[in-house]
C-alpha cells in the first residue's frame, strides 16, 4: 500500500499507539521482541495472529502445466534457463519427491483445490476427454478396456482452498490456466473474487501470442506473450491489493502445447542446441512410444525461459511492494513433462517415461515452498508428498483452522517447512482408469517408503520398483519380491474400495489380442 505498512504489522501497531504518546516506544519494543520469539517458535503463524495487528500470511500460488521434474537449472537441467525459479529454490524449500496426485491436467488441478485424490471425487481424467460411451472414433476404440466414466468439472459441493481463504478475509485472484469445468464451475463459482483468463479449455485457445480467442482474457496489443500478460495482471492486482492477506494463484498455460515461444528465445537456444553433445539417442522405446532422452528443444527452453521471467516479474512485485515478507509461495507443477508424444518436447531423465505414464517422469514434480521466516532458506526435503497436501498446509501456514472432512487426503508440510517434525502417512495412492494421449495404458499405483507398485489394468501385470535403488524403474522386482508386492497391491486395492475408485470395463469392440 504505502511506506508506512514496510515493517508488517509491528510498525502499524507502534505507529497507532502514538496517540497513546506515552507507551509509544516500550509497545514497540515489546511487540518486536514478541513478535520475534514467536518467529522461531513452532505455530508462529498461530501466534502472530494472535498479536494485535500482525498482518496475516498471504499465498502466492504458481503452478506450472506440464513442466517436467528436470525442467529447471535447480532440478538439474543443463540446457533450460531457470533463474528466477533457482533463486525461490535458494529462498525457500526444494521438494525432490513432490507428487502430482495424476499423470494429466485436471484431476492434479482439483487435488489442489479439494485436497482431495481425484479418485475420490471421480475427476480421473483431463476435462474434455472422451467418456466411455464416445470412443468409437478415438484412436484406443481398439483397446483391450474401455476407460472409466469420469467426472468433467470440479463439484461446486467441494470447499476450495480458495473459498476457504475468501471466507477467512483473503482477496483471492486467480490467472491463467483452470481446466476445471465450463459455465458455472469457474474460478469465480469456486472462490475467486478476479478471474483473469480461466476457462474450460487445458491449451490457451488463440496460443500464447495476443489475439487470444479467451473470453475471460481481453486481447491485448497484437504479439503480446500470455506469460507476460498473466503476470501483468498479477502484478497489478498485488498493487491494488492494499493490506488485505490475499491469495494469488498463478496458473500457467505455459508449457503445454502448442509449441510456441518467442523469437529471440527460440534463437537463443537453437545457437545453444549446437553446443550440446548428446551422450547416446535422442530418443528410447517407452511401450508402443518413444521417450525423448535428452533436453534440447529450442521452442520448449524459450517457453520454460519465458515462464521463468514471469515468475520473476512476480517475485520482483513482491519486493518492491513491500509484500514478500508477509508471503509464502507455492511452486508446483500439474504432471510430468511430455516426452513422449505431441512433439515430444522434454526429457525427464532419469526419471522413466513422462506425462501421462504412472512412472515418475509422469507424476514426480518440481515443488518449492517459500515460507519467509519458517522455512530455511536453501533447504531441501526428501519426504515424499502431493498435490493434496497444499490446501491443510495453507491452512495451517494462515493459522486457520483445518478442515479435515475436505482436505480427507491432505497432511499439512508445516513439520516438514519448518524442519521441526515429520509427518504420518502411509503411503501415496494414483488412479488413472484411462489411456494417456501420451501412450500410457489404465493403471494404478502405490508409492510407500522407497517401494513403488504399478497395477496396469489391461493385464492384471504388476511391477515393482524400488526407487532407492533404481530412480528409473528399470529392475521390476514383483517375481523377486513376492511378499511385498502382495502387500502394496493389497494396500492399493483396499484404498480403491475406501475412495470408491470407478474401474475400466472391458471393451467389446476390443481387437482380438494375440
Ligand atoms: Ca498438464
Amino acid at each position: 500500500m504505502n511506506s508506512t505498512n514496510r515493517g508488517g504489522g509491528a510498525v502499524g501497531f507502534a505507529l497507532s499507539l502514538t496517540l497513546a504518546g506515552l507507551f509509544y516506544w516500550s509497545g514497540l519494543v515489546g511487540l518486536g521482541a514478541e513478535g520475534a520469539r514467536a518467529a522461531q517458535e513452532p505455530g508462529a503463524a498461530k501466534a502472530n495472529q494472535r498479536l494485535a495487528g500482525a498482518r496475516p500470511l498471504s499465498f502466492v500460488f504458481f503452478l506450472v502445466d506440464d513442466m517436467g521434474w528436470r525442467d529447471a537449472v535447480c532440478y538439474g537441467s543443463t540446457f533450460y534457463e531457470t533463474p528466477n525459479i533457482d533463486r525461490l529454490a535458494r529462498e525457500g524449500m526444494r521438494f525432490t519427491e513432490a507428487y502430482a496426485a495424476c499423470p494429466v491436467c485436471s484431476p492434479t488441478r482439483a487435488s489442489i483445490m479439494a485436497g482431495k485424490y481425484p479418485a475420490r471425487m471421480g475427476t480421473t481424467d483431463w476435462f474434455g476427454a472422451p467418456q466411455p460411451d464416445a470412443m468409437g472414433r478415438h484412436w484406443t476404440r481398439s483397446k483391450p478396456l474401455l476407460p472409466a466414466r469420469y467426472l468433467n468439472h470440479l463439484p461446486l459441493e467441494e470447499v476450495t482452498i480458495a473459498e476457504a481463504l475468501r471466507e477467512a478475509g483473503y482477496a483471492t485472484f486467480f490467472a491463467g490456466k483452470w481446466h476445471l469445468g465450463g459455465e458455472g464451475f469457474f474460478p469465480e463459482d469456486q472462490g475467486f473474487e478476479i478471474n483473469k483468463g480461466g476457462i474450460h479449455l487445458g491449451s490457451p485457445p488463440g496460443g500464447y501470442f495476443s489475439p487470444f480467442k479467451n473470453p475471460k482474457l481481453p486481447d491485448g496489443p497484437k504479439g503480446e506473450h500470455l506469460d507476460d500478460r498473466l503476470a501483468a495482471e498479477s502484478v497489478q492486482f498485488l498493487q491494488q491489493v492494499g493490506r488485505k492477506p490475499f491469495l494469488l494463484y498463478l496458473s500457467f498455460y505455459s508449457v503445454h502445447t502448442p509449441l510456441e515461444a518467442k523469437k529471440d528465445l527460440i534463437a537463443k537456444y537453437e545457437a545453444k542446441r549446437k553446443q550440446v553433445k548428446a551422450e547416446g539417442p535422442l530418443f528410447a522405446p517407452e511401450g508402443e512410444r518413444m521417450a525423448r532422452q535428452v533436453q534440447e528443444h529450442a521452442i520448449y527452453a524459450g517457453m520454460i525461459e519465458n515462464m521463468d521471467r514471469a515468475v520473476g516479474q512476480v517475485l520482483d512485485a513482491l519486493d518492491r511492494l513491500h509484500l514478500a515478507e508477509h508471503t509464502a509461495v507455492f511452486f508446483m507443477s500439474d504432471n510430468g513433462g511430455l516426452s513422449t508424444s505431441e512433439g515430444s518436447p522434454t526429457s525427464n531423465l532419469p526419471l522413466r517415461a513422462g506425462k501421462g505414464w504412472l512412472y515418475e517422469g509422469g507424476i514426480r514434480e518440481p515443488m518449492i515452498i517459500k515460507w519467509p521466516g519458517a522455512a530455511a532458506p536453501g533447504s531441501t526435503c526428501s519426504v515424499p508428498v502431493i498435490s493434496t497436501d497444499f490446501y491443510p498446509t495453507i491452512l495451517q501456514m494462515a493459522g486457520l483452522p483445518l478442515r479435515p472432512a475436505q482436505h480427507v487426503d491432505g497432511v499439512s508440510l508445516v513439520p516438514l517447512l519448518r524442519q521441526d517434525g515429520s509427518i504420518v502417512r502411509e503411503a501415496i495412492y494414483w488412479h488413472y482408469p484411462h489411456y494417456g494421449n501420451q501412450g500410457g495404458s489404465p493403471g494404478g499405483a502405490v508409492r510407500a517408503g522407497p517401494w513403488k507398485l504399478i497395477e496396469l489394468f489391461e493385464d492384471g501385470r504388476l511391477e515393482l520398483y524400488n526407487l532407492k535403488d533404481d530412480l528409473g524403474e528399470q529392475h521390476n522386482l514383483a517375481a523377486q519380491q513376492p511378499e511385498k508386492t502382495a502387500e502394496l497391491h493389497r494396500m492399493l486395492k483396499d484404498w480403491r474400495k475406501a475412495v470408491g475408485a470407478r474401474l475400466p470395463t472391458p471393451n467389446p469392440d476390443a481387437k482380438a489380442q494375440k
